[in-house]
């Protein structure tokens, strides 16, 4: 199970498909910032789960990035009329490995 951002979801969600990996994907909401993000929900072999944990590490690592963004709520504009980049942290994964009990597909 893994809580990543909402911007990762597509990209790992592709990755996933072509590796072979089910995959569920939820919409969810932090209890904190009360923000929506995107829980993934994945049924693996124990051989697999390593290469699965690696797929997320990587693509949804916490990194810094460039936005544009404008500071006129009313016009979408800055005062110099265009909009202007900022710096800000995306990505990141929080991830829970659990032991499944049973599996079944009836
Ligand atoms: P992260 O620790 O990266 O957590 C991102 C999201 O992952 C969380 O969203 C939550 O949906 C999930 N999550 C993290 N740890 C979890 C756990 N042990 N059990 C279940 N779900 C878990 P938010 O709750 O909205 O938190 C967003 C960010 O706010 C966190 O990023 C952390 O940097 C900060 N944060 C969370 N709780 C905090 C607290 N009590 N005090 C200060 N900062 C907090």
């Amino acid at each position: 199970m893994a809580i990543i951002h909402d911007e990762d979801s597509f990209h790992i969600m592709d990755l996933l498909g072509e590796r072979g990996f089910s995959v569920t994907k939820l919409a969810s909401t932090g209890g904190f910032l009360r923000a929506g993000n995107t829980t993934l929900i994945c049924g693996v072999e124990d051989a697999k789960a390593s290469e699965l944990t690696e797929l997320i590490e990587k693509t949804c690592k916490a990194r810094k990035q460039k936005k544009l963004i404008s500071d006129g709520v009313f016009s979408g504009m800055s005062e110099s009329g265009m909009p202007y980049p900022v710096e800000v942290n995306v990505g990141g994964a929080t991830i829970f490995v659990v032991n499944v009990e049973e599996f079944k597909k009836v």
